[in-house]
């Protein structure tokens, strides 16, 4: 599925009740990265202007950032026998087992270079749980453990939530399906992600179902 400039939501006055989550926008993701996704450095330049809108309208801007142990389980690396793209479903693990990607304190884990994080008001980690891995920026892969974001978003009286980052897909699609149940307004920056479409279609089923769901979408033109 594509999804249609007639689907765009139009001139969105940002406030203080808005809040930008800047998903995973870390060395690993990008080309060359262990876990590479496609152009993922060709949205940094758009993310740290729609960043400064943000700024000048007193909105929150939140980063997450994926931050696993070494031996993490949703690593191909901690299953003898197994590649990283094979299918492997467990609680808290899969759909796909990954590269090890994202290690704690590693230059991987670092954010890109140019992404300008001093405009952040906070970094929220996740994926350190060895057990569980944590897609989405609000709770872990098992749906119960959260990570602190829908409680500091909440306490900031913050309404509506403003999606982009790597990847499209996992923690982007994930992210912006749990912003919702927690009951924010969400909307998919779709021109400022970037996915991984593992398995083949993810990207198009992913769209799709958020979509169906209620979220919404715009481009950093509607932000105003
Ligand atoms: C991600 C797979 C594994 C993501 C993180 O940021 O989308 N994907 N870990
Ligand atoms: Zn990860």
């Amino acid at each position: 599925m594509s999804v249609e400039k007639t689907y765009y939501q139009k001139n969105i006055d940002l406030s203080q009740h808005d809040a930008l989550i800047i998903v995973d926008m870390q060395n690993d993701f990008m080309p060359g990265g262990a876990l590479p996704v496609d152009e993922g450095d060709q949205i940094i330049d758009s993310i740290n202007y729609v960043a400064e809108i943000f700024k000048n309208n007193n909105g929150i801007i939140v980063l997450t950032q994926d931050w696993h142990p070494e031996n993490h389980m949703s690593f191909a690396s901690s299953h003898p026998g197994k590649n990283p793209g094979e299918e492997f479903q467990s609680e808290g693990i899969g759909p796909i087992l990954w590269p090890d990607h994202c290690i704690q304190g590693s230059q991987g884990a670092n954010f890109h270079d140019k992404l300008k994080v001093n405009m952040a008001n906070a970094i929220i980690r996740k994926g350190y749980n060895p057990t569980v891995d944590s897609y989405s920026g609000f709770i872990e892969n098992d749906k119960k453990s959260e990570t602190g974001l829908a409680g500091y978003l909440k306490s900031l009286n913050v309404k509506r939530i403003f999606i982009c980052g790597l990847a499209l897909d996992y923690c982007c699609y994930f992210t912006s399906l749990d912003g919702f149940d927690f009951g924010f307004e969400v909307y998919f920056l779709v021109n400022l992600t970037r996915g991984i479409d593992l398995p083949p279609g993810n990207i198009s089923k992913s769209l799709q179902h958020m979509r169906d769901k209620g979220i919404r979408f715009a481009t950093k033109d509607n932000l105003i």
